[in-house]
C-alpha cells in the first residue's frame, strides 16, 4: 500500500525517478518504457506516470484498457510506482464527456470495454473508476520538484491545498481542475513563479499538452510528451538527490524513447 499525504506524493531525497507523460492508449510505447523501468529499478528508484495513459488520441489502435490493466497491478503492488490522475482518466470517473474531433472519448471507452469484458463491462467500468479514485494528483520531491498532469492553477494556495484536492469533489473544484486542465495561456510565467512558491517548490514538470519531446516554459516548467507528441518522445530520468533551481537543469534530464 501506497503511504501518501491526501492526494500528494512525497519522495525522500535519495534515488532516481523514471517520469513518463501522456501515454494515451499506446502500449507499445508503454512497453518500451516498462522495459526501462525494469533496467532501472531498485529500492530508491521510482516511476511517475503523469496521467493521461488511457483513451487513444493519435492513432487507430486504442489498447487503453491492457495499459489500464498493467498500470492498475503495478499501482497495487509496488510502492515505488506512482500513477497520476490526467484530465481523461478523470473524465471516466465523472463521466464528463471529453472529445476528439467530434468523438465523445468515454464513449469509445465503453465500446471497449464492452467487446473485452461482455455483460461484465459495467462491473469493470466500476472496478477502474475506483482506481482512478485511489490516483494522488501530484508529486513533492525533496528536492523541490513539483509534479503534476497540469497546471499551475491560480487556486491552489499551499502545498496543504493540494493534500486535500480531491476531499470536496471532483466536479466544480477550480483547485482540481486547474491541475488536470490548464494549458499555457490560462497561465502565464508570473503564476508559474507564484504557484511555485505557494506550494514551495523550485521548478514543475507537467504533461498534457503535446511538445516535441520536451519544452521550457519560461525557467521554471518544463512540459514533457512521452508518446502522444509533436515529434520526440521523451521521458525524464530525475535524480532525486541533486539540488534544482530551475526547469532547465531538468532539461539535461530529458532523454528520447526510441
Ligand atoms: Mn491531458
Amino acid at each position: 500500500m501506497h503511504n501518501y499525504r491526501g492526494s500528494l506524493v512525497e519522495l525522500p531525497k535519495k534515488g532516481k525517478a523514471l517520469i513518463i507523460a501522456d501515454i494515451h492508449g499506446n502500449l507499445t510505447d508503454f512497453n518500451k518504457l516498462m522495459d526501462i523501468w525494469k533496467d532501472f529499478k531498485k529500492e530508491d528508484n521510482h516511476l511517475v506516470l503523469i496521467g493521461d495513459f488511457i483513451h487513444a488520441i493519435d492513432h487507430d489502435k486504442d489498447e487503453s484498457i491492457e495499459l489500464l490493466e498493467t498500470v492498475k497491478s503495478n499501482f497495487e503492488k509496488d510502492t515505488n510506482f506512482h500513477v497520476l490522475l490526467g484530465n481523461h482518466e478523470w473524465s471516466v470517473i465523472t463521466s464528463v464527456a471529453i472529445y476528439k474531433n467530434m468523438e465523445d472519448l468515454n464513449s469509445t471507452f465503453e465500446i471497449l470495454l464492452k467487446e473485452k469484458f461482455q455483460d461484465k463491462w459495467l462491473d469493470k467500468l466500476k472496478e477502474y473508476q475506483d482506481f482512478f479514485r485511489k490516483l494522488p494528483i501530484a508529486v513533492k520531491t525533496g528536492n523541490k520538484v513539483f509534479i503534476s498532469h497540469a497546471g499551475p492553477a491560480k487556486e491552489v494556495n499551499s502545498i496543504e491545498d493540494v493534500i486535500h484536492i480531491t476531499d470536496v469533489s471532483y466536479l466544480n473544484n477550480q483547485k482540481l481542475l486547474g491541475l488536470l486542465w490548464n494549458r499555457y495561456g490560462d497561465y502565464d510565467n508570473n503564476d508559474i513563479d507564484s504557484f511555485l512558491k505557494n506550494v514551495g517548490c523550485q521548478a514543475m514538470i507537467v504533461g498534457h499538452t503535446p511538445v516535441d519531446g520536451a519544452k521550457l516554459i519560461g525557467e521554471k516548467q518544463l512540459i514533457l510528451s512521452s508518446s502522444l507528441s509533436r515529434g520526440n518522445k521523451a521521458y525524464i530520468i530525475l535524480d532525486l538527490e541533486k539540488k534544482i533551481t530551475n526547469a532547465q537543469e531538468i532539461m539535461k534530464s530529458v532523454r528520447c524513447l526510441n
